[in-house]
């Protein structure tokens, strides 16, 4: 069905496409669709299931490191979580008629992305926790909306997926209030790690509205629900009475409560760095795909045993159904 998506489509199964978005119905994958929009769903669910694998790196360094047994389990269990998110995010990729390996290989010959807050280093523990507050936070503001994305596979990925981020914020903002707690040296470690991510989590949601390309036509489609510089604008709300209660400060001098908007004022993140990250120029471009690699290469045994397996079940299922 979907390599005939887009082609021989007549008016009829277009508009009856157009008015299921009209309607806020969801786009299922036996439908018909437009080639454009089963692209876009690729990129974007690809780009995301990438991001939750490279995303294990960062913490995942940390597992050995934990200062106690209680919080390797937690991270533990986290680090886990996003393995789990990127193969829910690769089966709805593969009900558009993606291919898992293909993507993998696009995604180590770099001709697909990923998220660039993972291209920068975790270098204290307090690193954890913010990633948790900041980077959780900001994949909840971005992707609660996405549980109402157009297509079902999507959608219904995102709800399971949320849940368990909004675990993650609260187990890195838990972490952090037991460190503010703690000693002057912990105090100094969390603000440190928040000064180092604020301005990278605020990148996460993409270029400014006049120059994000993919936009407008993902909202007309409702695969995205809302603009990249709304859903920044929501996170720095959401965050910063969060910041003042925790005690720590966010490095942004012209952050302030707005009467008149209702919102804050905040300055505007260094999108030419998000740029160069984004071309793999960031501080781990370069490590996270050299490990990523390696992974896949250590795996190649685990994946020829699997597919051993499958093809023996289903030779005996056949013998089955012929018997
Ligand atoms: N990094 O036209 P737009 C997580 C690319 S998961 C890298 O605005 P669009 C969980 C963009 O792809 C984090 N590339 O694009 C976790 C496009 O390139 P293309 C991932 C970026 O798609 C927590 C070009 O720039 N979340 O955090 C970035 O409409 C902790 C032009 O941009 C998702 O993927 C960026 N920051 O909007 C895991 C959520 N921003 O494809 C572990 C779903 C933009 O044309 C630990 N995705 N680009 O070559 C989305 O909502 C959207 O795809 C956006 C970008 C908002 C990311």
């Amino acid at each position: 069905m979907t390599e005939a998506a887009g082609r021989d489509a007549g008016p009829d199964l277009e508009s009856q496409f157009e008015a299921t978005i009209a309607r806020d119905q969801r786009i299922e994958p036996r439908d018909w669709m437009p080639e454009g929009y089963r692209k876009t769903l690729v990129r974007q669910i690809a780009q995301h299931a990438h991001s939750e694998i490279i995303g294990m790196q960062p913490e995942g360094e940390w597992i050995t490191k934990a200062p106690s047994l209680r919080r390797k389990a937690i991270l533990f269990a986290k680090v886990q979580d996003e393995a789990g998110h990127g193969l829910y995010l690769y089966s709805a990729a593969e009900t558009l008629g993606a291919d898992r390996a293909d993507l993998t290989e696009r995604l180590l010959e770099g001709r697909q992305k990923y998220s660039s807050i993972f291209n920068y280093p975790t270098l204290s523990y307090a690193d954890v926790g913010v990633i948790g507050w900041f980077v959780d936070g900001a994949a909840i503001c971005n992707q609660v909306p996405l549980c109402r994305s157009s297509y079902g596979p999507y959608a219904r990925a995102m709800v399971r997926i949320c849940k368990e981020e909004s675990f993650h914020q609260r187990q890195g903002y838990e972490l952090l209030m037991t460190m503010m707690r703690g000693t002057e040296a912990q105090r100094e470690m969390v603000q440190d790690a928040v000064n180092r991510w604020w301005w990278p989590s605020l990148m996460m949601f993409g270029p400014p509205d006049d120059d994000s390309p993919n936009s407008a036509q993902s909202m007309a489609w409702k695969i995205k629900r809302h603009s990249n510089d709304e859903l920044r604008r929501r996170f720095v709300d959401m965050t910063v009475p969060q910041a003042a209660k925790l005690g720590v400060t966010l490095p942004d001098p012209e952050l302030r409560w707005n009467e008149e908007r209702g919102h804050h004022d905040f300055g505007t993140p260094d999108f030419s760095e998000l740029k160069e990250v984004i071309t793999g120029n960031g501080p781990c471009n370069a490590q996270r795909m050299d490990r990523r690699r390696t992974a896949h290469e250590e795996g190649a045994w685990v994946r020829a045993a699997a597919s051993a397996h499958a093809a023996k079940q289903a030779a005996r299922a056949r013998e089955e159904a012929v018997a």
